[in-house]
């Protein structure tokens, strides 16, 4: 499999879970500017949408979407966990969860990141953190979104967290929240897939 992504970008979560499974994925970086990936391939000609991330399956097919490529990721290692089993009730809770975040966070970015004006900028802000709130009263009883284990979710959330950071979002006022995020920091796949991004 080949994962297209690019540095700090959301593809940074299926990066983690790929990490996170000792899959065996090919990293290939996309620069979002140009449109080019690191061999010199125009991105457009693999995924049409121009976004990362976008994964290659071993049979030559394209996926996009990060809540496709998670699920399809973390479905690969079935127990490690990081899924829960196709139909079960905790599988629709965590399609619940990355729906509400790639809905509700990660879109919630774009003025911030896209060059949006000081009123747009600063509703975004107001409507992140809000959401973030009701994530956190979430954290308050349990350390992961689905519970006792990690979860694709948590990666996805925590790279909304590493966003907040970059965009003048503090966090700390959320304590469950800000521990969750230095707990999955620590992790031994996270360090490693963000320091092969060069974010560490
Ligand atoms: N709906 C897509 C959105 C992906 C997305 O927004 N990717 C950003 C990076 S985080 C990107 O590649 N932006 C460049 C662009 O839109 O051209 C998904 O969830 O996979």
């Amino acid at each position: 499999m080949k994962l297209y992504y690019s540095p700090g970008a959301c593809s940074l979560a299926s990066h983690i879970v790929a990490e996170e499974e000792g899959l065996n994925v090919v990293l290939e970086s996309v620069d979002l500017k140009t449109h080019r990936t690191e061999t010199g391939a125009d991105y457009f000609a693999i995924n049409p949408k121009g976004y990362v991330p976008a994964l290659k399956l071993d049979d030559g097919k394209v996926l996009t979407e990060n809540v496709a490529i998670l699920q399809y990721l973390g479905d690969r290692e079935p127990e490690d966990g990081l899924t829960p089993p196709p139909d079960s009730s905790d599988r629709y809770r965590l399609q619940e969860w990355l729906g509400y975040i790639t809905g509700e966070l990660h879109k919630a970015f774009a003025p911030l990141f896209k060059g949006g004006g000081d009123d747009a900028k600063a509703k975004a802000k107001e409507d992140i953190t809000r959401r973030l709130k009701f994530v956190d009263d979430k954290l308050a009883t349990h350390p992961y979104l689905m519970g006792a284990a990690f979860s694709v979710a948590d990666a996805y959330l925590f790279v909304m967290l590493t966003w907040c950071d970059e965009v003048g979002i503090d966090i700390s006022r959320f304590a469950h929240l800000a521990r969750f995020k230095d707990a999955v920091a620590k992790r031994e796949a996270v360090k490693n897939a963000m320091k092969a991004e060069g974010l560490a």
